[in-house]
């Protein structure tokens, strides 16, 4: 589809991957295309900004090695805030080396990104197997998690006493015995044990964080999303590095294009890119352009906003969505740095979504 189409009508064309059709479904019932850059330094910070500015955000990007005191409570925080207030959390780790090296970097170690982000992203400098070999981390991952539920509607309902207990661990043998199951009310049984038993393995091993489920029973600000959104998949995807906002980067037009061909080779796991721009030009790509180095002039100001005296270089959300056809709009400083960012996270939804309506010729 061309970027002119809308984000709905690009979630239900029938070649969209599950993960991209999941977020543009969200976006659209949420009327945003903003992502926040959550750029602090600790988790409490983490967290009280996610609670701030959720409610009008599609994605939330991390900087999960900036933060001093990353663990378990980070991650489960933030899963959390995400369920509650649906959105999707991409993790900006921008991977870059040889493919089994990526492997691990992606699944272990301190920041275990497979396990709590649905969305992370690589350098196509190392060469294209560096994607190959995600794609294959990530399928494992998600594995994992299948084998966890399984394992736990064929062994029954979890008693309290053996919680911790190793024999909560997946057992491989235990797999397909009852994989499907075709009746609506045993269907239900399974959510609400998928569900528990994931409270459970979470506390005993390094399995992933299921994404945000739809059968919570807590209080929910969003339920009316989550009641169109239907169930979530449990899934990963890449997005590739293919232009940067810093001044002077070396990611040049025929990088650009590498990056294009790649993604075409992988258009499963790969569910799009960091640019500047647009990049879909088959009848077939559809892939999402995510966009930093995006601010408003402050309310009382009516000048435009440059830089940060670093290399960053701003552009105005009309500018990137209306005219160059990005999709989402990054925002780190331009929200954080306010005084009220509930506020002014609403301010950037409306004005992506705007210049987004536009473009579609709403
Ligand atoms: P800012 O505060 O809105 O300038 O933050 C931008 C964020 O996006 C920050 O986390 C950067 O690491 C990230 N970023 C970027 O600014 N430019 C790029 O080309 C890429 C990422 Br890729």
């Amino acid at each position: 589809p061309s970027w002119t189409a809308s984000f709905e009508s690009r979630a239900l064309a029938p070649a969209t991957p599950p993960l991209t059709s999941y977020l543009l479904r969200l976006m659209t019932i949420k009327k945003s295309n903003l992502c926040f850059s959550a750029d602090v330094t600790t988790t409490s910070e983490l967290l009280a900004v996610a609670e701030e500015v959720g409610q009008s955000i599609c994605l939330l990007k991390t900087h999960a090695d900036i933060i001093s005191d990353f663990g378990d409570r980070t991650v489960r925080g933030l899963r959390d805030i995400a369920k509650r207030k649906g959105f999707l959390v991409f993790e900006d780790r921008k991977l870059g080396d040889i493919g089994s090296t990526v492997q691990r970097q992606y699944t272990s170690g301190p920041l275990s990104i497979a396990k709590w982000a649905e969305i992370v992203n690589a350098h196509i400098f190392p060469g294209p197997s560096i994607v190959t070999a995600l794609a294959s981390a990530a399928s494992d991952a998600i594995a994992v998690y299948n084998t966890a539920v399984h394992t736990v509607i064929t062994s029954g309902e979890p008693s309290s006493s053996d919680t911790d207990n190793d024999q909560d661990k997946p057992d491989p043998n235990k797999l397909t015995r009852t994989i499907s199951v075709p009746s609506g009310e045993k269907k239900a049984s399974i959510v609400n044990i998928s569900t528990t038993i994931f409270t459970r393995t979470e506390r005993i091993s390094p399995q992933p964080t299921p994404f945000p489920s739809m059968s919570s029973a807590s209080p929910d600000p969003l339920k009316d999303l989550k009641a169109k959104l239907g169930p979530a998949p449990y899934l990963r995807g890449l997005l590739l590095l293919a232009q940067m906002s810093s001044e002077g980067n070396l990611l040049d037009e025929a990088y650009t294009n590498k990056c294009l061909e790649v993604a075409r080779e992988n258009r499963n796991f790969v569910l799009g890119f960091v640019a500047q721009r647009s990049l879909n030009t088959l009848p077939d790509d559809n892939f999402l352009v995510m966009t930093p180095g995006v601010q408003l002039p402050k309310d009382s100001e009516t000048g435009k906003v440059s830089g940060d005296g670093l290399g960053q270089q701003y552009n105005g959300p009309r500018h990137v969505v209306g005219e160059l056809g990005c999709d989402i709009i990054i925002v780190g400083r331009g929200i954080l740095n306010a005084k009220d960012r509930t506020a002014e996270a609403e301010r950037y939804r409306k004005a992506g979504w705007e210049a987004y309506e536009e473009r579609i010729g709403l």
